[in-house]
């Protein structure tokens, strides 16, 4: 019974997954990689429009290593970069990018876009 249950939510997420990567889906020939990384609480996500990060804050709890997909959707190369320096991804237009972050142990830090200084963002613990 309770198997079934767990069973039941498992493909719930693995459909919501497909719809996901079925949304972001270009000109076909999309990464074929297993989607299983998904299954860490949640894969947060931030869309790059208009030379901003949307949101602009992002929370998790303390220390938690996070998978965040950062979809551009500016005609131009943006990029995710922490501003300590603990990760960085170019995002080419009309991709989307998955960057693995560990999140700060406590209070925030800021992330912005190596190419637009202008364009910041912050990861907050929750
Ligand atoms: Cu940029």
């Amino acid at each position: 019974m309770k198997i079934a249950r767990a069973f039941r939510f498992l493909v719930l997420v693995s459909a919501l997954g497909l719809a996901f990567a079925a949304c972001g889906g270009g000109s076909g020939g999309g990464p074929g990689s297993s989607p299983s990384a998904a299954a860490g609480g949640g894969t947060p996500s931030l869309t790059i429009q208009g030379f901003a990060f949307s949101p602009d804050t992002l929370t998790a709890p303390a220390g938690d290593r996070v998978r965040i997909a950062i979809t551009n959707e500016d005609s131009t190369t943006h990029s995710f970069t922490l501003d300590d320096g603990g990760a960085t991804a170019d995002v080419p237009p009309g991709q989307t990018v998955r960057v693995s972050v560990t999140w700060p142990a406590s209070g925030s830090v800021g992330f912005h876009c190596r190419f637009h200084p202008s364009m910041t963002g912050t990861l907050a613990v929750a």
